[in-house]
């Protein structure tokens, strides 16, 4: 079996993460990661903190602390709440650690003396007042393309435009609010995207038949605006140190600008997607892993590597990290041709799950403006499924999707409260009271059994087919229509009324309903863990979380396994919530 490689898009160390960030990388990632495990596939489920860049050294200081204590504090809060969401990653790393900084240093050694990367002096903010270079977020101005007036120095959240700070209009410094800067020279490194423009292309264009279009017509617009060469590095502290000293000669025999470079670090975005190789070295180190076999050369050909992001983060995805996971491996001759320096080269991603945005009443999550749920705030007023439920089955996929209370409540009170929820709760209850909790023996299938299994096998099939095809919306639509199955059939099988007169009937209806009980405590599993792990106990079915196939769908429990009613599984969201949630985190009035 394929090996899977999942890495979701790593979450900014700075702030605890709202519904829109778990709704665009980490929950579908984890959804896919738990259905992939299921199925058997040796699965590799990797995340990070996105720790290095200006919002970290803005952010800490506001803090009042030092950019590492900051990052380790944050690191421990994320985690915390990832756990408690039941992301069930392998490793969720940090991209300050020693192993990314000595991949992200290796990597742009062999860039240089592959002569992907260019020395220029650059012309910087500069800041009189705070006596310092003002790097990406540290200016704030206008968006010279937008207008918006609040768009920070490396990309324009408004329009999504990455820009460089000496682009913005009426720029001031974001640490003293200064408007006493000027532009002075400064040393550089860049990496010449340029040169890989046409070998992008052609791999793009290759992934056109199975990549969102969303995440195709984003990479194909990059290289139709033609290609920039970018800058790598920036005056910084924090961050991953230029090692410039270590470098040996580029391909025209030129070593770097020692002298120029010093005390320069990577670009935030040069070293974060190398973390995605980082961490898995950080997790080999601490389970003993081997983590070439995921990543290099041969040992890596049965891997198919799976990205899950938000659409903002494509063009690093499919533009700058591949130019340096092709950059590190290869050469490219005066004559354009492309020679391997080893016969290792790295895994570049095989699928690319881009999404769109969750936001909140037609409006941005605002951590400052407090509008939106917050990951912490969420698990204080419902437990992880409630939300893992509905942010799946909202997937921001096609287009951008909207988070309204009213909307969420109607919507799991129906689906986890009335169908899933209730319809475990129905059979097992009578399971209890009248066939003294055990499957019961007795009976043969009938014609409504021979249909339920039918219908089953299908919608099973397309749950399969859907989550495959990492579509989260008609996953969880199909998963939703396998749940209603089991409700028609109970309903139309009324074992409480069967019982009455025909117990051998009443048997083989409440044998049915236990089983579709325990298929779906599997197959619901990926989207709502928590609540899946209580339902397989109660059936006896402890830590089974294997994928079924449809032969054997409905055929999971033996006959006398002991079950047993669980508390109630969902309660109802009532209205007062609703109305104090709205109060609490705005309403219509916060789009
Ligand atoms: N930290 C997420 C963002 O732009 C960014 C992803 C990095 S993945 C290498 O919000
Ligand atoms: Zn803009």
């Amino acid at each position: 079996m394929t090996r899977i490689l999942i890495t979701s898009a790593l979450p900014y160390i700075n702030g605890i993460k709202h519904l829109g960030t778990l709704a665009g990388s980490m929950l579908p990632a984890d959804v896919f990661a738990r259905f992939k495990r299921a199925q058997g596939h040796e699965t590799l489920f990797i995340c990070a903190t996105d720790e290095h860049g200006t919002p970290t050294e803005l952010a800490a200081a506001e803090a009042g602390m030092d950019a590492a204590s900051f990052c380790l504090r944050q690191h421990e809060v994320q985690s915390d709440l990832a756990a408690r969401f039941g992301l069930s990653w392998d490793h969720f790393g940090r991209s300050s650690s020693s192993q990314n900084r000595e991949m992200t240093q290796t990597m742009a050694r062999q860039l240089w003396e592959n002569g992907f990367i260019e020395e220029r002096v650059t012309q910087q903010v500069y800041s009189n007042a705070d006596r310092r270079f003002l790097p990406d977020r540290y200016v704030i101005g206008t968006c010279p393309h937008c207008g918006y007036a609040a768009a920070r120095g490396d990309q324009c959240e408004n329009c999504t435009r990455v820009l460089d700070p000496a682009d913005l209009l009426t720029p001031r410094s974001a640490v003293s609010g200064s408007e006493d800067i000027e532009i002075r020279p400064s040393k550089h490194l860049f990496l010449r995207q340029s040169l890989f423009a046409e070998r992008l292309r052609t791999w793009i264009e290759g992934k056109k038949a199975t990549w969102p279009l969303l995440v195709t017509s984003i990479a194909l617009k990059w290289l139709d605006e033609g290609l920039q060469d970018r800058g790598i590095t920036r005056d910084l502290e924090w961050g991953v140190p230029v090692n410039a000293e270590a470098w040996g000669p580029n391909p025209d025999g030129l070593r770097p600008d020692i002298e120029g470079l010093k005390g320069k670090v990577f670009y935030v975005w040069f070293d974060a997607p190398i973390e995605y190789i980082g961490a898995t070295r950080e997790w080999a180190d601490a389970t003993g892993g081997d983590w070439e076999r995921w990543w290099r050369g041969e040992a890596a050909s049965d891997v198919t590597y799976v990205q899950f992001m938000g659409k903002d983060n494509v063009p690093f995805h499919t533009v700058g990290f591949p130019c340096t996971l092709i950059g590190v491996n290869e050469r490219l001759g005066p004559d354009g041709a492309w020679t391997p320096a080893s016969n290792a080269p790295w895994k570049l991603v095989d699928r690319l799950k881009g999404f769109n945005w969750l936001d909140y009443y037609g409006g941005r999550f605002s951590t400052s403006q407090q509008r939106g749920v917050f990951m912490d705030q969420a698990l204080e007023l419902l437990p992880a499924d409630y939300w893992r439920w509905w942010i799946t089955a909202n997937a921001p996929e096609g287009s951008d999707a909207s988070f309204v209370w009213e909307q969420f409540q109607a919507q799991v009170n129906a689906d986890l409260a009335d169908v899933f929820g209730n319809f475990v709760n129905r059979i097992l209850r009578f399971t209890e009271s009248r066939f003294e909790g055990k499957v019961p023996e007795g009976g043969e299938d009938g014609p409504l059994e021979a249909r339920l299994r039918v219908d089953i096998a299908e919608k099973l099939g397309e749950l399969t087919t859907q989550l495959e095809a990492i579509e989260m919306r008609k996953s969880a639509q199909a998963l939703r229509q396998l749940w209603v199955l089991g409700n028609q059939y109970l309903t139309e099988a009324a074992p409480w009324t069967a019982v009455k007169t025909d117990p051998d009937r009443a048997a083989v209806a409440v044998r049915m309903g236990l089983n579709l009980v325990a298929l779906f405590a599997r197959v619901s599993r990926p989207f709502i863990p928590f609540t899946c792990r209580v339902v397989a106990e109660a059936v006896g079915e402890g830590s089974s979380s294997a994928w079924p196939d449809a032969s054997g769908a409905l055929d999971l429990l033996p006959v006398g396994r002991e079950v047993k009613a669980p508390a109630v599984l969902f309660r109802k969201i009532e209205a007062d919530q609703v109305e104090a949630w709205r109060a609490r985190f705005g309403g219509p009035e916060a789009g």
